[in-house]
């Protein structure tokens, strides 16, 4: 016998079941589908944490001829309610290999073999006596059993449906699969602990595995988010040139390869991210980092990379660009102030934040016989804000996303800089980000600092 606890996830067909099933075991392996009959065959979904399993939940296909198996088990089942399950193995070895009942000997067999029940309704429709027989058949199992009120659609009928599921069912929660994060997972999980005695132990340490788990994985992530910020940020890019100076040709492809590397690295960074959540070989919609075709200071980019113009107005003034002005001033948000400071700034420093100042081309002198041309580090003080502004966004949505979604992941570029974009996180951020544009040395103690503070920021997006 396995140690571990299992649980068959059953209902009517269409109802969540694979989706339930996906979020709980954080793998989206599983199939899900809006047409009823998605699921076909049961399948056991073990939660492997290091190799070992925690706990394992079968998907199972829909009930599909409730009425005529509870008129069979009825027919066989003049006994006491302690043998009534054995009327339901002999139904289920009895039709084995009969088609009629395919769907039905699927879901009863893990139930059969020990594993409690996982009844799943959407509640967002009306409670209907005909789900009165699927909960009897499985009131015949005998096996611990709760109830999980899905909300597919819009509506709210969970009052009706409790009242009836609290007859049959010693637990009824509402989850739902495609919102719920880390926490409603382990509150579900410690519903599934109350259900029998035997199986509360491993529960309860599978939900501290579960967190040990989840804050290493916030852990990686950090550590990825800031490899990736200080790779991009103090990139330098060398070529050899033909002669004195490089020709126009020479630095313009420079700077195209310069843009293609600084794109890789957020790809790299990406799927990094994506690869420690489960998330591998999602399918993103978004706005991707254009560096070749705007300036990061201008009108346009603001949308593209989700900043408003006040907001990187207030990134160059904490950076000590707009001198004069005090900092407090500008960030209590005075708009008469600040439309003069947008004029000033866009006017006439505006030009320094243009994309061509964004790095400089440099010639290197003579080595071994050659001329070099260089570029990097980045220049533009925008621009460490917008990498973190997308960096933390896209980890945040990725972390939060549901195994259950089979959508595209939409990001909106738009709706995420206001944490990192806080006036005192960024004084601090900014020191990190100046030594890595003067290509300074990093201590420890300013790593450190700047990886507190994104985490700071990462942990309030999740
Ligand atoms: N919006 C929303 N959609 C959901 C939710 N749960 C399930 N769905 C959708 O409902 C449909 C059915 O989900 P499945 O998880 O495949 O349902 P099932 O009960 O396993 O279905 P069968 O295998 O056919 O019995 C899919 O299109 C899901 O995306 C939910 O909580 N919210
Ligand atoms: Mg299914």
């Amino acid at each position: 016998m396995s140690d571990y606890p299992k649980f068959a996830v059953v209902g009517h067909p269409n109802k969540g079941k694979s989706s339930i099933v996906a979020s709980l075991s954080l793998d989206k392996s599983i199939q899900i589908g809006n047409t009823p009959g998605t699921t076909q065959v049961k399948r056991g979904f073990p939660l492997k944490v290091d190799g070992k399993i925690v706990y394992e939940l079968f998907d199972t296909p829909g009930f599909q001829r409730a009425r005529r198996v509870f008129a069979w088990l009825q027919d066989h089942g003049d006994v006491s309610a302690d043998k009534r399950v054995d009327v339901v193995r002999e139904f289920v070895f009895k039709h084995k290999t009969n088609e009629q009942f395919k769907d039905e000997v699927e879901l009863l067999e893990p139930i059969l073999n020990g594993a409690g029940i996982i009844y799943v309704v959407d509640a967002s429709k009306p409670y209907g006596a005909e789900y009165e027989i699927e909960m009897e058949i499985l009131r015949w199992c005998g096996q611990p059993s709760m109830a999980i009120l899905n909300l597919i659609g819009d509506e709210d009928y969970r009052d009706e449906w409790t009242r009836a599921l609290g007859q049959y069912f010693r637990l009824v929660r509402t989850y739902n699969p495609m919102i719920a994060r880390h926490i409603e997972h382990t509150q579900l999980l410690e519903s599934m602990a109350q259900l029998k005695e035997d199986w509360t132990e491993s529960i309860k340490k599978a939900i501290s595995v579960l967190d040990e788990l989840y804050d290493k994985k916030v852990e990686e992530s950090l550590n990825i988010i800031v490899e990736y910020m200080v790779e991009v940020l103090s990139f330098v890019h060398k070529e050899k040139i033909k002669k004195e100076e490089a020709s126009e040709k020479e630095k313009e492809d420079a700077k195209v390869t310069y843009r293609k590397k600084i794109l890789s690295s957020e790809k790299k960074e990406r799927r990094a991210i994506e690869k420690i959540w489960n998330h591998l070989d999602i399918e993103k919609k978004e706005i991707s980092l254009e560096l070749d075709r705007v300036g990061l200071f201008s009108k346009e980019s603001a949308s593209i990379f989700g900043l408003s113009q006040k907001e990187l107005i207030l990134t160059g003034a904490s950076a000590g660009v707009v001198t004069g002005a005090g900092f407090d001033l500008i960030t209590a948000g005075s708009t008469l102030l600040l439309g003069s400071l947008i004029g000033g700034v866009v006017g006439g420093v505006g030009a320094m934040f243009g994309f061509d100042n964004l790095y400089e081309v440099k010639v290197l002198g003579q080595k071994l016989g050659k001329r070099e041309l260089s570029i990097g580090p980045m220049q533009n003080l925008n621009f460490p804000y917008v990498l973190l502004g997308r960096s933390l966004y896209h980890a945040s949505m990725i972390a939060k996303r549901s195994h259950a979604e089979r959508d595209n992941l939409e990001l909106d570029n738009t709706s995420f800089t206001e944490k990192i974009m806080d006036a005192k996180n960024r004084k601090g951020l900014e020191k990190m980000h100046l030594k890595l544009r003067k290509a300074e040395e990093i201590e420890d103690e300013v790593l450190e600092e700047y990886r507190t503070l994104i985490k700071k920021s990462l942990l309030t997006l999740l």
